[in-house]
C-alpha cells in the first residue's frame, strides 16, 4: 500500500516539476503551453472523459445485471423475443447524439487551429530522413537539427529528445509553422503546444501556435519514417523578446542560407 501511495505522489510531483517532456509514470497529457493545447485538454478531461467513464460503468453495470439477472438458475425458461422497435431506436439514438455533444467542440478547436491569425514569425520545418531542418524564411536563415547521441548528452539534456540546433522563438507570439518533407511522410509535433501535423513531400502544410512561457519543450517526430523514426526529435526554445532578437543576430551570421545560383537569377531576373 505504502508504494502505491509513493508512486501516486512521484506521478503527482513530478507532473508538476516537468512540464514540457515526458516523465516517468505520466498519466494525460504534458502540461498545455498555448491555448489551442489547453483547448484540447479542457475538451478531453470535461467531455471525453465522463463520457467515456459513463459509458463503460453503464456496460459493465449491463453485463453483471445480465449475468445474474438471467442466469441459468435464475431464469430456466429465457424469453424467445427477438426485436424490440423502442429498444432499437435508443440504442441507435442515443449514440448517435453522444457523438454528436462530442463534435461541436471538437470541430471547434480543429477549426481554430486551421485558422492561422497574422504571424508575427514564419518558420518552415522540412523532414528528412533522419532529421529536421528548420528555415526563417523572412531572415534568410536555414539549419539543420539533429538529435544529440547518448555519449553526447550533457546534463540536463533528455536522452532521444535533446537536439544540437533547437528551434528558437520569441513568446507570446503568433508563429506560423510551414511543414514539409524532403524524402517520405514525417510529421511535426509538439504536444504541449497541441501542434501536430504531416510532412509531405512536395507539398506545404500549415499550422501554428502561441507559447505562453518561456522554456524548452520537446515533440519527436510522429509520422513512422524508417529505421531512424525514433531518433529525430523536436526541440523549440521558447524565449524573451530580446533573448529572440539576440539570437537572430548570431543566427542571421552562422545559419546564412548560402545563396544559391538559382536565388541569383531570380534576383536578377526580378530586377
Ligand atoms: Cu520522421
Amino acid at each position: 500500500m505504502k508504494k502505491i501511495i509513493y508512486i501516486f505522489l512521484t506521478i503527482l510531483i513530478s507532473s508538476s516539476a516537468f512540464a514540457n517532456q515526458p516523465f516517468d509514470w505520466q498519466l494525460g497529457f504534458q502540461k498545455a503551453a498555448s491555448e489551442s493545447m489547453r483547448d484540447i485538454v479542457n475538451f478531453h478531461n470535461n467531455l471525453l472523459l465522463p463520457i467515456i467513464i459513463a459509458i463503460s460503468v453503464f456496460v459493465l453495470f449491463l453485463m453483471v445485471y445480465a449475468c445474474i439477472r438471467f442466469r441459468a438458475s435464475a431464469n430456466p425458461i429465457p424469453s424467445k423475443r427477438t426485436h424490440n422497435v423502442a429498444v432499437e431506436v435508443l440504442w441507435t439514438l442515443i449514440p448517435c447524439l453522444i457523438l454528436i455533444v462530442m463534435a461541436v467542440p471538437s470541430f471547434k478547436i480543429l477549426y481554430s487551429q486551421d485558422s492561422i491569425p497574422k504571424a508575427d514569425v514564419t518558420v518552415k520545418a522540412i523532414g528528412y530522413q533522419w532529421y529536421w531542418g528548420y528555415e526563417y524564411p523572412d531572415q534568410n536563415i536555414y539549419f539543420d537539427s539533429y538529435m544529440i547521441e547518448d555519449k553526447d548528452l550533457k546534463e540536463n539534456q533528455p536522452r532521444l529528445l535533446a537536439v544540437d540546433n533547437e528551434l528558437v522563438v520569441p513568446v507570446n507570439k503568433v508563429i506560423k509553422v510551414m511543414i514539409t518533407a524532403n524524402d517520405v511522410l514525417h510529421a511535426w509535433a509538439l504536444p504541449s503546444f497541441g501542434v501536430k501535423r504531416d510532412a509531405v513531400p512536395g507539398r506545404i502544410n500549415e499550422t501554428w501556435f502561441k507559447a505562453e512561457k518561456v522554456g524548452t519543450y520537446y515533440g519527436q517526430c510522429s509520422e513512422l519514417c524508417g529505421i531512424k523514426h525514433a531518433f529525430m526529435p523536436i526541440e523549440v526554445r521558447v524565449v524573451t523578446d530580446e533573448e529572440y532578437e539576440e539570437w537572430l543576430l548570431d543566427a542571421k551570421i552562422k545559419f546564412a542560407k548560402e545563396i544559391t545560383d538559382e536565388d541569383q537569377f531570380k534576383k536578377l531576373a526580378s530586377k
